[in-house]
Order: C-alpha cells, then sequence, then structure tokens
C-alpha cells in the first residue's frame, strides 16, 4: 500500500547509521554518563506518571538524530497517519489495524470502507458493561440461580494471552468473590486442572475465539460445555457460556445464543484485541469502570505517539534503540523483566506481540530482508529471574539489552519487600550498565581479605565487562490506567519497529504450516492408518508413541 519499492537497508540514514556504529561500538556508557551529568534527564521521556528512562542505551545525540531520520526517511509520521485513519495497512490480509479505535476515549470517528466504526464499539461496550456489572451484582446467575463467581476464559493465543497477563496484573482490583482461570492449551490437563476446582452452578465460560474454528478452543469448550451439560443439563448452557468472536454464524451452529456473544471485527487482530471483548474476563473482574480507565491509559498513549515528536516519543524512541542493537549490533535477543509479580505474564504476552508481529523475513514488496528483524524476546519477574538467567545477562557472549518495569508503590508494602525489590531493580541496570573492570575485581577482593595469589587467579571471572543496554519504565502503582499505557508502548514500538523493517506486523501467516501438519498427523495417530510421507523422524516418532499408548 505504501507504494515505493526500495530495500531499507540501502537507504541513506541506514548507511549512515553503518558508519555511525562503526564509530561508537566501542564506546563505553560509564564514559558518556561520567561526561554528562544530565544524560538521565535528557534521555528520558514522561508521560503524566511513566517514565521511560533510555539512558542506558550506547547512544549519544548524533547517534538518536541519526536513529530519527530513519525514522522520518521510512515516513513514519504518514504509517502512523494512515494506522489512525483506518487505512488497510494490513497489506497481505488487506485490513485495517484498528486496535486504536477500541479506546478511541474522544470518540471522534474512525472510517473503514466509508463507514464509522466507532458507534458499533461503543455499542459493545455498553454490552459488556451491562453483562459484566450484572454477573457482579448477581442479577445474572448461573442455571440454578446461583451467582456466577468463577469466570473461565476459553481462548488462545491472542484470545487468551492479553486477558490473562491483565486479569493477573489488576488481580488486585478483581471483586472479592470472583475468580478467574484460563483455558488455552489443547492438553487436556489445561481443562481437568480448572474444572477439578470449581462449581458449575457458580461458573461461566467465555469462548473467545475471533475465528470461531480455532481447534484448540473449540475442543476445549466442548469439553467444557459436556461437563456443564452432564452437571447441570442441556438447557442451562445458556447461563453458562458467552462468546466473544466475529463469526455469528460458527457460535451459533456451537450452540450459543448469539444473544450470548460479544462481537468484534476484522480489524482488530488477535493479538491485539484485549481492549475489545475479548476482555470481557478482564471487566468481569475488575469491573467495567477499572477495564474503561485500563482503555483511557491505552488511549493517553496512544495521543502521545500520535502528537510528541519522535524525539520525545515513547515508542518511537523504543522501536529505534531495538533497531539499533538488532540490525547494527547484531543483537539477536532482548529480554523484559517486570519488577512487579502482578506483571509475570507481561514478558510471555510481550513474546507473541513482538515475535508473531515482527518475526517475518519478506517484505511489503514480496523481497526477502536482508537485515535483521525481531529478536527474541524473553523474560520473567524480577528478582526470580536475577536467580536463573541473569548470570548469563552480565557475563555471556550475547548481549541482550533488558527493559525493565517497576512500579514505585506496591500493592503490597509489607516491611522492607519494596525496597529491597526496588534496590534489584536499580543495582541490575547499574551493574549492566558499569559492568567490573578486572582491576576493580582485584581491589575489591584485596580489600576483603583475600591473599593475591587467589585474588589474581579470580579477577577475570569476577569482572563484568559492562555496557550492557537497558531501559527502565517506573510508574506510580500497577493500576489500570498504567498498564493501559505500559501495554500500548509496546504495540505502538512493535508497529513502528514493522514500518522501519518495512514488514507487515499483523499477519501471522508462519504459525500456518505446524497447524496443517498436525491436521495430517491426527488421523494417523487415531487410526491404524500406516504413515505417510512424513520424514524418518516424524514417522519413527509417530510409530513410537503409537507404540507406547497402546
Ligand atoms: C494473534 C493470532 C493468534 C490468534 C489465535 C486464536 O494475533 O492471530 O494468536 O489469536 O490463533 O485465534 P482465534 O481467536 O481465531 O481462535
Amino acid at each position: 500500500m505504501f507504494g515505493r519499492k526500495f530495500e531499507v537497508n540501502k537507504l541513506k540514514s541506514w548507511k549512515n547509521l553503518e558508519k555511525c556504529y562503526k564509530k561508537f561500538a566501542k564506546t563505553q556508557m560509564r564514559d558518556l554518563f561520567a561526561k554528562d551529568s544530565h544524560r538521565a534527564e535528557k534521555y528520558s521521556i514522561s508521560l503524566e506518571n511513566l517514565t521511560f528512562d533510555y539512558s542506558k542505551n550506547r547512544i549519544d545525540d548524533k547517534i538518536k538524530e541519526a536513529l530519527l531520520q530513519l525514522a522520518a526517511e521510512r515516513n513514519l509520521g504518514d504509517k502512523i497517519e494512515a494506522m489512525f485513519a483506518g487505512e488497510k495497512i494490513n497489506q497481505t490480509e488487506k485490513r485495517a489495524v484498528l486496535h486504536v479505535a477500541l479506546r478511541n476515549r474522544g470518540h471522534a470517528p474512525i472510517y473503514v470502507d466509508g463507514k464509522n466504526v466507532m458507534p458499533k464499539i461503543n455499542e459493545v461496550l455498553a454490552k459488556m458493561r451491562q453483562f459484566s456489572e450484572a454477573v457482579r451484582l448477581g442479577k445474572f446467575t448461573g442455571h440454578t440461580g446461583k451467582k456466577l463467581t468463577n469466570i473461565v476464559n476459553i481462548g488462545i493465543g491472542g484470545s487468551d494471552l492479553g486477558p490473562k497477563m491483565a486479569c493477573e496484573a489488576l488481580r488486585r482490583y478483581w471483586a472479592k468473590d470472583m475468580k478467574c482461570y484460563f483455558i488455552s492449551n489443547i492438553d487436556g490437563t489445561a481443562c481437568a486442572e480448572v474444572l477439578n476446582k470449581i462449581d458449575p452452578e457458580e461458573t461461566l465460560f467465555i469462548i473467545c475465539s475471533k475465528t470461531f474454528t480455532t481447534i484448540e478452543t473449540l475442543t476445549n469448550a466442548k469439553t467444557c460445555r459436556k461437563w456443564l451439560v452432564d452437571a447441570l443439563g442441556e438447557h442451562a448452557v445458556a447461563k453458562h457460556f458467552v462468546a466473544v468472536s466475529t463469526n455469528a454464524k460458527e457460535v451459533a451452529k456451537f450452540g450459543i445464543d448469539v444473544e450470548n456473544m460479544f462481537e468484534f471485527w476484522d480489524f482488530v487482530g488477535g493479538r491485539y484485541s484485549m481492549w475489545s471483548a475479548i476482555g470481557l474476563s478482564i471487566a468481569l473482574a475488575v469491573g467495567m469502570d477499572n477495564f474503561e480507565k485500563m482503555l483511557d491509559g491505552a488511549y493517553a498513549m496512544d495521543m502521545h505517539f500520535k502528537n510528541a515528536g519522535f524525539a520525545e516519543n515513547i515508542p518511537v524512541m523504543m522501536a529505534l534503540l531495538s533497531i539499533w542493537y538488532r540490525d547494527f549490533f547484531k543483537f539477536g535477543a532482548m529480554a523484559v523483566i517486570p519488577y512487579d509479580q502482578y506483571l509475570q505474564y507481561v514478558p510471555a504476552y510481550l513474546q507473541q506481540l513482538v515475535m508473531e508481529s515482527n518475526g517475518k523475513s519478506v517484505n511489503n514488496e514480496e523481497k526477502f530482508v536482508k537485515y535483521g528483524t525481531a529478536p527474541v524476546l524473553f523474560g520473567g519477574a524480577g528478582t526470580d529471574v536475577q536467580h536463573s538467567f541473569f548470570q548469563l545477562i552480565h557475563q555471556g557472549t550475547s548481549v541482550i539489552p533488558c527493559d525493565f518495569i517497576v512500579p514505585a508503590i506496591s500493592h503490597n508494602e509489607i516491611g522492607e519487600h519494596h525496597e529491597i525489590l526496588l534496590a534489584n531493580v536499580l543495582a541490575q541496570g547499574e551493574a549492566l550498565m558499569r559492568g567490573k573492570t578486572t582491576t576493580e575485581a582485584y581491589e575489591e577482593m584485596i580489600k576483603a581479605g583475600k591473599s593475591r595469589e587467589e585474588a589474581v587467579a579470580l579477577k577475570k571471572y569476577k569482572s563484568f565487562s559492562g555496557n550492557r543496554p537497558s531501559n527502565t519504565f517506573v510508574f506510580k502503582k500497577m493500576d489500570p490506567y498504567a498498564l493501559g499505557m505500559l501495554i500500548a508502548a509496546y504495540e505502538h514500538k512493535t508497529f513502528v519497529e514493522g514500518v522501519i523493517w518495512n514488514i507487515d506486523s499483523f499477519d501471522q501467516m508462519g504459525v500456518e504450516l505446524g497447524k496443517q501438519m498436525a491436521l495430517s498427523i491426527l488421523p494417523e495417530l487415531q487410526n491404524n492408518a500406516a504413515t505417510s510421507d512424513h520424514d524418518g523422524s516424524t514417522a519413527h516418532l509417530i510409530k513410537l508413541i503409537k507404540d507406547l499408548r497402546q
């Protein structure tokens, strides 16, 4: 849709960045900090009470300028406008990309194919409010009249990770008697372990599936339906099952009254859908007011992204730094470490957002790209991960830029816990940046009373190369508004990266091949049909498993 044929790595700004890299690669951040006492203020951006500190990165003003030139040369501004205007920027699927419309709290019209999408969006939000309030107040009850207090979200991928992450992030806002469960995996264990814990009379199942054809979700939904019908009878289904989908026909076919269906649209990508009715479990758990506060936070980030100059734009700077490391330093991975137990599912959520959106090798001009696209993203909650993979982050042979996320105030200010947590996140960023030279390591050991011989023998093991980048997000407290801001920032970062890499961040064709092949293997496992057309290893594994199952 953007018309021009070109290759990103031939752009003038790209070539310039290659030169910048050569000159700058050895520069030490600890020297940059020593030279400039205002570096932290200079390289921080605040939006309300959220601050993005990117000062511990291997950049200076010149590099920043060169990165901004790349954004300009890729016409980023026009592309942001195109997304917000509802243009069909998902070019392989010929769809608009309008998760921003779902949280368009200013309610200005947004048109797709000449039709304003806002009235429908607001209608569904109103329906979510009505339904979630009725359930929470015990007005909409189960078949036997009991209050519905177990919410079971059945979905997978984009229909699971967002609601699961957000429900956990906002656990402190759950109604006292409400409990949320998530079933995604086709592994029967996922279903069994949830069903073992709950009472059918008090359970509401939300089947979340954009297409309503996903085998895992439909299989799990059928199992749960049977479990409920066995306990309460066929008539109970209407009171215990609702669906969130774009596919009314399949919803009806499954046996759910379309009255109990919450609609969304093909301009909402699965991994961008937690702001739609896919977030119904969030609304049920924390209440619609809080759900809307989450939308408000995302809207604030949307407006910042749309209107702030690129040099002062959080998602734009996040993306440019990521590209700097991925394509010029050739770092292949990044880590996201929230220092907040409630954010423990954020890395898993971002894994899908980043790797499914930008894990691509063909550009928008049907050419294989000649540069790196999405890095591997992994992470986990601090401080736990300091005691697992941080060894590699500090001293491994790969440099892995980190994002640290931390609220200044905890929901659980117990004794010194939060101060210790805060000290740890700050220490990690500082240690990664500064490192420790062999001389420093040696002197430290001597001071601590080690013999010279021992200190010499250990000084390399105890040294840290440092110069390892990190960003730090600090905000006041993990509330719905802050969560909305944070997640929207990562969404837009992902979009900017896709624009610069000239790839479609909104399709996911890479997940198809495995699905397709599973369908062909299934009958071979179920019947005694001979294995056909597989490589030797797969055929061997099929036989082995069949033998073991007999
Ligand atoms: C997300 C992907 C994918 C999708 C799941 C579930 O962007 O498209 O993760 O969300 O495959 O799809 P359904 O919602 O259609 O069941």
